[in-house]
């Protein structure tokens, strides 16, 4: 791998974007080889992902304009699909992704941030969609993504004007869920994933299940969706180790499936 680094530690896997000179633009190769990296992930044994970018002043800043200004109206689509299948992937991966965001998001950085389950950031950080000021539209799910994680009326603002959010508006909308120094973004990260990691796996994948599926249903439906997954938690070994320590007034065995 030129671009990727993964390094797992115990259930916890950190995903890191390492295109360092080029702030961590993503072209083919780099979301190439995040594919790779995700389809190969050991989902027996890791719990939870961490995706970040390497340095402090970039997460990602976009999709490679470069590569992007000599595409043709069928290129250009092609690397749109190449993304959106990337970051889709990330969005349906069965485990939960927390994107520690380190500097800019832009472009394809905020969109590869919002394929995630959860945000949190630097306070360096600043998002957005800039793609309107180089003459095309968001690509890899901004124009949906954006619009469905803040308020509408901010999400266009941002989308049309380009209008870029600092960590702490991000924060107030709710785009993340908290802010930290450069320091204390990846252990803060890192303490979430772990807490994330110990509670029981096959209860947590159901959760993000049901959480996603239900926001693309109708509530008669995403109960449904959610009734389902509750059932398929019982009689595992986690269900009955949770209850009965719970019973018993005891701490649960570590959950182990
Ligand atoms: N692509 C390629 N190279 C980049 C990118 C990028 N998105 N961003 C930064 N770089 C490179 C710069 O060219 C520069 O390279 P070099 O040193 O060789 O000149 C290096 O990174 C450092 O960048 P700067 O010197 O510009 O650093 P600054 O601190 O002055 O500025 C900024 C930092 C503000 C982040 C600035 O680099 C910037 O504005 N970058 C572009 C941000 C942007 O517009 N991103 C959106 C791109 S479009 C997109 O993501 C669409 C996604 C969907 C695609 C769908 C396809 C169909």
């Amino acid at each position: 791998m030129n671009f990727i680094q993964y390094e797992q530690k115990d259930a916890v896997a950190v995903l890191t974007i390492s295109r360092e000179k080029a702030l961590n633009a993503l072209n083919s190769e780099v979301l190439t080889e995040m594919e790779s990296t995700i389809d190969a992930i050991d989902l027996e044994t890791v719990r939870c992902l961490i995706i970040t970018g390497a340095g402090q002043k970039s997460f990602v800043a976009g999709a490679d304009i470069g590569e992007m200004s000599t595409l043709s109206k069928a290129d250009g689509e092609a690397f749109g699909k190449k993304g959106n299948d990337v970051f889709r992937k990330i969005e349906t991966l069965p485990i939960p992704v927390i994107a520690a965001v380190n500097g800019f998001a832009l472009g394809g950085g905020c969109e590869l941030s919002m394929s995630c389950d959860i945000r949190l950031a630097a306070e360096n950080a600043v998002f957005g969609q800039p793609e309107t000021g180089l003459g095309i539209t968001p690509g890899f799910g901004g124009t949906q993504r954006l619009a469905r994680l803040i308020p509408v009326g901010k999400a266009k603002e941002m989308i049309y004007a380009g209008t870029k959010i600092k960590a702490d508006e991000a924060l107030a909308l709710g785009l993340v869920n908290a802010v930290y120094s450069s320091e204390e973004l990846l252990p803060a990260a890192e303490k979430l994933a772990g807490k994330i990691a110990r509670n029981a796996p096959i209860a947590v994948r159901a959760c993000k299940k049901a959480v996603n599926d239900g926001l693309e249903a109708s509530m008669d439906e995403a109960l449904v969706i959610e009734e389902k997954l509750f059932g398929s938690c019982f009689e595992t070994e986690d269900q009955i180790n949770g209850m009965k320590a719970f019973l018993a007034k005891e701490k649960p065995a570590p959950f182990v499936n």
